[in-house]
């Protein structure tokens, strides 16, 4: 199946655990199609924390949206990830973005991610390596603008 995720990190060395994230999924059972660029971009929710550093993936993968999900815990894990304030800084973060046309209303996974079609950090990197991509809406992904400023690195 084919599936996108987004990386996030704003704790730490923020580039070395994005690489490190996306050499350890390589590691696994998914095999990486696409990888966007960096993006710097302004903390979206909770706006007392640092910058984030923003980046997003197609994947190829036989996992069922659970068992991805697992994967991306464990390794958020292993890069030290510690969950406190919900939407709070963390050295990293790996969310399923869209799974297939798959779609998921249980309390462990939502899919597609609930929002992302208003943030801008997921929609420029996701236009810039999926730029044909039709959003869960069925609007086309470069019709649509979302929140808040990014840059790209
Ligand atoms: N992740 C959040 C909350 N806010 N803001 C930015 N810019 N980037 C993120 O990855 C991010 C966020 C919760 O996962
Ligand atoms: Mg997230
Ligand atoms: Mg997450």
């Amino acid at each position: 199946m084919r599936a996108f995720l987004g990386l996030g990190s704003n704790l730490g060395n923020r580039a070395f655990y994005l690489s490190e994230a996306v050499a350890s999924l390589r590691r696994s059972t998914i095999t990486v199609v696409a990888v966007s660029r960096i993006y710097e971009t302004e903390p979206w929710g909770v706006q007392e924390q640092p910058m984030y550093w923003n980046q997003v993936i197609e994947i190829e993968t036989s996992l069922a949206p659970l068992e991805l999900l697992h994967v991306c815990q464990e390794i958020e894990q292993q890069l030290g990830r510690v969950r406190k304030e919900h939407w709070g800084s963390r050295t990293i973060d790996i969310d399923l973005l869209i799974y297939d046309n798959e779609v998921s209303e249980s309390p462990e996974l939502k899919l597609p991610h609930p929002y992302l079609e208003e943030r801008e950090f997921v929609l420029a990197p996701l236009r810039e390596i999926a730029p044909n991509l039709i959003l869960p809406s069925g609007r086309l992904i470069n019709a649509v603008l979302g929140e808040g400023k990014v840059v790209p690195l």
